[in-house]
């Protein structure tokens, strides 16, 4: 792919700073700022540098401005190289993307990332609530988390955990729904999710 090269010139733009051409290439991604970089600063806890610098790697991997699901799946699993990330990525991708049409703005993804990186607590499980919600209907169901935990076993890969076995995931949503689902209705609402995790934060 493209990708490798790319990295190649931004590192050795650091390693080398006589070579002009490299700081060339680095200010003109740097001019191309998103429009409302001011509204972003307002929107999330980054400063305007971070922004910059954020804007910048999203552009080295993202020229076109847009992520779509399968270019996101890519760049997300480089990070799960012994597992299989596709399918956590797909959550992970719905749950950035807040409007569904399949492709996820600069903006959306610095205002999640600033709500995982920096958001207080509420905002992070609002967020967290969002992505095990896979069908955004306001409940989590055990057949949702049973997809989102088996989606993170197969993501972390069989060697990570020799001694996982096969019922592994369902004991786990089993586990998770006898703490959060307090009024014991089969579904997690957001209201439940908030309330237990503050108190067992509380108990921490
Ligand atoms: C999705 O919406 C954004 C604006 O929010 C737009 O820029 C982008 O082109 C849209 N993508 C698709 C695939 O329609
Ligand atoms: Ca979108
Ligand atoms: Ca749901
Ligand atoms: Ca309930």
């Amino acid at each position: 792919t493209s990708r490798a090269p790319k990295k190649q010139i931004l590192k050795s733009s650091n390693d080398n700073y006589c070579n002009s051409s490299d700081s060339d290439l680095e200010l003109s991604t740097v001019r191309h700022q998103p429009e409302g970089l001011e509204q972003l600063q307002a929107q999330t806890k980054f400063t305007k540098k971070e922004l910059q610098s954020l804007y910048r790697g999203f552009k080295n991997e993202c020229p076109s401005g847009l992520v779509d699901e399968e270019t996101f799946k890519t760049i997300y699993s480089q990070f799960f190289p012994q597992g299989d990330a596709t399918t956590y990525a797909h959550f992970l991708f719905n749950a950035f993307d807040l409007d569904r049409n399949g492709s996820i703005r600069f903006e959306d993804f610095v205002i999640g990332l600033s709500v995982l990186l920096r958001g207080s607590v509420t905002e992070k499980l609002n967020w967290a609530f969002n992505l095990y919600d896979i069908n955004k209907d306001g409940y989590i169901t055990k057949e949702e988390m049973l997809l989102i935990m088996k989606s993170i076993y197969d993501m972390m890969g069989r060697y990570t955990y020799p001694s996982v076995r096969d019922e592994a995931p369902s004991e786990h949503v089993e586990k998770f729904f006898q703490k959060m689902d307090r009024n014991r209705d089969g579904v997690v609402t957001i209201e439940e999710f908030i309330e237990t995790c503050q108190k067992l934060s509380d108990d921490v």
